[in-house]
């Protein structure tokens, strides 16, 4: 790689060379420089936001160094590379996350002490970076922390949306939804003015043949759009490797604002023109677990493979290697099937630009891309109409067919009794209109597909990629579990259980080597660290106690049992049978005597997740937790005995504050649905224990804490085909209590009946999809046995404690470890030490 600065020149530079602050002097000095010239703020009129901003800068800068240094370095290696393709990246807040990284919280504490400045207040100043959902988006953002942290050389790519996942608010008991405009200060992004791609939409293919006889294909007209790369650098822990986050931002293309009609005076037009392309990067489609084939959203996902595509190739073409090394300088990982058109897109690139044979060009994309699936719900399968493509992206609709012909013809040598088997497996689905299967292609494009979780590796293989098992043979398909990391969501989120284990374990080696918990089992009799384990769960409580009442105004008493559920709000995952359950808990209070009531646990019964906007059943489960809460939480009868709370607008921070005070959380999906779950691992992490059902992730979690020490129950996912059948063959009765809660309902003890009847419905009357009423008393009575277990605080307390030391699997250094061995083939490159210290 040729340097832009001649040796004479290099003088000043490594004279000048940028000095990282180490020392509080150093914090305080370039954090007021940056308030007083970057920010033109003053000792007058600086407050918590600026000081946020100024500190963020300095930390900006410390982060850039070592972002420059691990750039080169990678670069030098020459070594393979490890790419992300998300279009979700859920990062929360970088501040803290950067301070703890790099090991300067305490200087920087310090620091803004002398400068009149807490360092809770300036932190909480920062504004999620909300580019994502839910549990996709959010694997995304542990993921990143894990490669850097293990020194693995790898980019993300995704958006940059100008609006992230909408802001909720309760109004009168219903979600509204706000926009969430997040970029007005954004000191963690470096915008690449000059790191541009153009981008092609439409237009039309023509076809011809060289003078060598070769069939060639061009692309050509339609319209250009630009992407600009915005970067974000992701710093590992307690390691100078920095990797980077590259988002790409669209704006008209340059020639394309039309100057022509600009000076003769449709200045109006031309700047809509400007405003329709910046419209690719806009918004985050707020649906989980749902695909609703928008033209726009498209759109997005060509712009955003496509500018990542040029990025990486370009990158490649630099090392001057042979076409056929590409997949060992390139592993492309595809988060779900968002990205699946990268795969015709790089065949594209080496068959028409670059000049390749189709088969030698295949085999080069088959090698360099690996394929997660998220979930095995219906309605999340992605497919495009095949006319839609037909007009967006025309050639990449003649590849596609093209893949596709040669693998039917494949799978026809193979199967040739199976006429049927070419239905069913076609990339191109024959309905009216056809429809593109993005799952089948990004399966057939790959060379590793995996799952999330045990059960869900194996329920694809049974399931929706049935065939192509039968097709590939078994060892295409594999499955690394999920995992999130520590450091976020232990040493960040709580803090002092960090410092407990630290002192137990003599450092903080865990957060990078989590299996190292299980040396907390000795300490599980040792009456101290119980009571400081215990204190702290306390203490957290409180810290959400104050949080509810500031945002609810409902004083809650923190010695209660706090039972949560917050993820996104979705009728597989069934907020609606919690609710339900809460509902019977209030009327069998109701009908006890005083004394009787007495006996009874104490309980605060705490919701938060988002509904998609145009999911009307998810928005009707969150009016009724708003309305039950209404009623229940000012009934004399019942005080302390149950609250029930929504709280709003959860996202990455909130969670940051609930995940460290809670006893149980629920993950009590319909069995099969919830492809792993990833919350419930960071709850037992953080010293609460679960209620779930036998379904992703969990089953590990009680393989490795231990059967007594989570609250399992319901039907199995073998079973759950059979008990919908009897739903809908009529054998099968309504659980009484269940009926109870529902006529409750009906009475208008909640407010208005009719708000609910199609809940009700489905369940009643509608085949009750996701068993809510075949899990209820299950349900109940395991919540029951919480109530008693909990009563014994030793017994939970030891329940707890040894389920904190069992957690070890479930970091996201250990996926990224199983990603890198069998899938990536990548190795980490440790970095010199001649970047900032560590
Ligand atoms: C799966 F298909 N997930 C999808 C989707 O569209 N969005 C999404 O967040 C989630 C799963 O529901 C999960 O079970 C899983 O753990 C996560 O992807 C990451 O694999 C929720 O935690």
């Amino acid at each position: 790689v040729e340097a832009a600065i001649p040796e004479p020149a290099r003088k000043a530079w490594t004279k000048f060379t940028p000095k990282p602050f180490e020392t509080t002097e150093e914090f305080e000095r370039e954090a007021i420089r940056h308030i007083e010239t970057t920010l033109a703020r003053s000792l007058y009129n600086c407050d918590d936001f600026a000081t946020y901003a100024g500190t963020s800068l300095a930390f900006r800068d410390r982060l850039i160094i070592d972002w420059n240094k691990t750039q080169q370095e990678q670069t030098f290696a020459d070594q393979k590379r490890v790419y992300y393709l998300s279009l979700e990246f859920l990062m929360g807040r970088a501040l803290d996350n950067a301070m703890l990284n790099v090991g300067k919280k305490d200087v920087a504490k310090k620091g803004l002490d002398e400068m009149g400045f807490r360092i809770e207040d300036v932190i909480g100043q920062e504004h999620d970076a909300a580019l994502g959902n839910g549990g996709l988006g959010r694997l995304a953002a542990c993921f990143l922390d894990s490669m850097a942290s293990l020194n693995i050389p790898a980019w993300g790519y995704g958006l940059r949306y100008r609006y992230g996942i909408f802001k909720q608010e309760i109004v009168d008991g219903y979600q509204v939804e706000v926009p969430d405009y997040w970029l007005d200060f954004n000191p963690w992004e470096f915008a690449r003015h000059d790191v541009t791609v153009d981008i092609q939409f439409h237009g039309h293919v023509r076809k011809y043949q060289d003078d060598s006889g070769k069939q060639v294909a061009v692309w050509e007209g339609g319209e250009i759009v630009q992407a600009v790369a915005y970067d974000v650098p992701i710093p590992g822990h307690n390691t100078p490797t920095t990797n980077n986050l590259r988002l790409w931002g669209s704006k008209a293309a340059s020639g394309e604002f039309d100057f022509q009609k600009f000076n003769s005076g449709e200045y109006e037009s031309s700047v809509a023109d400007q405003q329709k392309a910046e419209t690719i990067s806009a918004v985050l489609y707020p649906n989980d677990n749902l695909d609703r084939g928008k033209e726009l959203r498209l759109k997005q996902q060509y712009f955003w493979c496509a500018a990542s595509l040029y990025d990486i190739v370009r990158r490649f073409k630099k090392t001057k290697r042979a076409w056929k090394d590409f997949p060992s300088q390139v592993a492309i990982q595809l988060n779900d099937t968002h990205p699946t058109l990268a795969i015709p897109e790089l065949q594209r690139i080496l068959v028409d630009i670059e000049g390749l044979d189709w088969d030698e060009a295949w085999n080069i994309v088959t090698q360099t891309f690996g394929y997660t699936n998220h979930t095995v719900l219906p309605e999340a399968l992605e497919k495009w109409s095949v006319p839609l493509m037909q007009y967006l992206l025309p050639r990449h609709l003649q590849i596609i067919y093209d893949i596709n012909l040669q693998f039917l013809q494949y799978v026809e040598r193979n199967f040739p009794k199976d006429r049927d088997m070419l239905r069913r497996v076609s990339i191109v689905e024959e309905s009216q209109p056809q429809m593109v299967r993005m799952a089948y292609l990004a399966v057939i494009g790959s060379h590793k597909v995996n799952g999330v979780a045990e059960l869900h590796s194996d329920l694809i293989k049974t399931t929706i990629f049935k065939d192509f098992v039968a097709i590939y043979g078994p060892d295409k398909f594999t499955n690394v579990t999920n995992g999130i990391t520590p450091r976020r969501w232990l040493h960040q989120a709580n803090p002092r259980l960090s410092e407990l284990i630290a002192t137990k374990l003599g450092g903080h080696e865990f957060l990078k080597d989590l299996t190292l918990l299980h040396k907390l089992e000795a300490y599980v009799d040792d009456a101290d660290f119980r009571k400081e384990f215990q204190e702290i769960k306390y203490a957290n409580k409180v810290r959400l106690a104050k949080h509810i009442k500031n945002t609810t105004g409902v004083s809650v008493n923190p010695s209660s049992l706090f039972d949560v559920q917050v993820k996104r709000m979705h009728e597989y995952k069934r907020q609606q049978l919690n609710i339900f359950g809460v509902i019977h808990r209030y009327l069998q209070i109701k009908k006890m005597k005083p004394e009787e009531r007495k006996k009874l646990q104490p309980r605060v019964s705490i919701f938060g997740g988002k509904a998609a906007p145009g999911y009307w059943m998810a928005k009707t489960v969150i009016h009724l937790i708003c309305e039950v809460g209404r009623v229940v939480n000012s009934d004399p009868d019942v005080g302390d005995l149950l609250k029930v709370i929504f709280l709003e607008d959860y996202n990455v921070s909130k969670a940051e504050i609930i995940t460290p005070a809670s006893d149980i959380s629920e993950h009590i999906s319909t069995a099969g649905t919830e492809a792993s779950g990833t919350s419930n691992m960071k709850f037992v992490l953080n010293g609460g224990l679960i209620i779930g059902t036998c379904d992703g992730a969990n089953i590990e979690i009680t393989r490795e804490v231990g059967e007594n020490n989570i609250f399992l129950f319901g039907n199995l996912a073998e079973d759950v085909e059979d008990l919908r059948h009897a739903h809908v063959y009529g054998s099968y009765k309504l659980d009484p209590d269940l009926a109870a809660v529902f006529d409750a309902i009906k009475s208008g003890m909640f407010g208005d009946a009719g708000a609910f009847g199609h809940l009700v419905g489905s369940i009643m009357d509608h085949g009750d999809y996701y068993l809510v009423s075949d899990d209820f008393n299950s349900y109940i009575k395991t919540h029951e046995l919480i109530d008693e277990a909990y009563k014994n605080q030793d017994e939970w307390l030891t329940k707890c404690i040894t389920s904190v030391a069992r957690m070890g699997f479930f970091s996201s250094d250990r996926c990224i470890d199983e990603y890198a061995e069998a899938i990536w083939n990548v190795e980490p490159l440790v970095p010199k030490q001649n970047g900032t210290e560590h």
